[in-house]
């Protein structure tokens, strides 16, 4: 039997592109996981409830400790479970700044030529809900330049298509080599969502034989195996545990954090998003994790990447 305090419960919805990257990296890791499937817009009442008001996609729980951003979720799983590394070769470090660059800039294109290109056939309330969440608050007017602007947008994703695909040429399975790596996983879902949801999307990577090859053994490896889980059920699991996770403050942080803190946190870039509110219970460089405690979720511990994310002290 699994163990409640240990399963990994994945809030998710099938054409989310962020969690394919999480959903391939289960793959690659071979991991078994719970699915649950979170609404496409908000209001999400079941996974704010866990995470104290961050809405996007996806989040992972274990137990009462809740993971917000794929960054966060990827590190949270390599922690875990060490083997197979998300890291095959010696570059860690320039590994997860270059997943700044997928995550960030890369994605940001991407989503700026889905939304740009499809122009007035997005219903309306999903262009409202993105539009404010990607471009900000003149929005509308983001969508009308990306319209405008599409060329442009291409070429600025083909450049880095074309790298990928010559880093490809030597006949290497994946980005790093023979073995699947983590930036595998963080390129490949921008590839996706551009496949999936461009209409030029299949046309442009034609362009690019290496790269769909690798795409192919992207594919082949798989999300890991899942079964179905209500979020209901999700939960009352985060209410029935205690988080789990170590406490403290690492040495030298910038904002002087100590625990017990009150903080609130958000993503550092204008997206109109609800901020997080609690207080800390652990944070270093790259992590910090705040004690919320509410009727619904009991007592949970919410983690969310340092980098691309602001900590107010309040
Ligand atoms: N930095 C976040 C980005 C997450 C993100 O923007 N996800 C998209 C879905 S792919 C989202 O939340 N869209 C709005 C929603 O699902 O409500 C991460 O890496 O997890």
């Amino acid at each position: 039997m699994t163990d409640p305090a240990t399963e990994i419960v994945f809030h998710n919805y099938p054409q989310s592109p962020v969690a394919e990257k999480v959903r391939v990296a289960f793959g690659i890791k071979g991991i078994a996981w719970r699915d649950v499937e979170i609404p496409r817009l908000p209001p999400k009442p079941m996974l704010t409830a866990l995470t104290g008001g961050y809405r996007r996609t996806p989040v992972m729980q274990i137990g009462a400790d809740i993971y917000c951003d794929s960054q966060c979720i990827l590190r949270e799983l390599e922690r875990r479970q060490p083997k197979p590394s998300f890291m095959p070769t010696s570059d860690a470090g320039l590994m997860w700044c270059l997943s700044r660059y997928t995550d960030g800039e890369f994605f940001t294109l991407a989503v700026k030529l889905v939304l740009g290109s499809a122009g007035d056939d997005l219903p309306r309330d999903f262009a409202e809900d993105r539009g404010r969440l990607y471009l900000g608050e003149n929005w509308a007017e983001g969508l009308k330049q990306s319209n405008q602007d599409l060329p442009h947008l291409v070429a600025q994703i083909r450049a880095p298509l074309s790298w990928m695909n010559a880093q490809l040429t030597d006949g290497r399975k994946f980005l790093l080599g023979d073995a699947a790596a983590a930036i595998d996983a963080q390129m490949y879902h921008v590839i996706w969502f551009i496949r999936g949801r461009w209409s030029g999307g299949a046309a442009m990577l034609s362009e690019f034989p290496e790269l769909e090859r690798w795409e192919d053994n992207v594919r082949a490896i798989g999300h890991g195996t899942s079964s179905a889980m209500t979020a209901a059920d999700a939960l009352t699991r985060a209410q029935s545990l205690e988080p789990n996770s170590e406490k403290g403050v690492a040495p030298n942080d910038p904002q002087g954090l100590q625990i017990g803190h009150f903080v609130s946190i958000s993503p550092d870039l204008d997206g109109g998003e609800q901020p997080v509110e609690g207080k800390v219970r652990y944070a270093d460089a790259d992590t910090i994790g705040i004690e919320r405690n509410s009727d619904e979720a009991g007592t949970v511990c919410v983690y969310f990447p340092r980098a691309g994310y602001r900590v107010f002290q309040t």
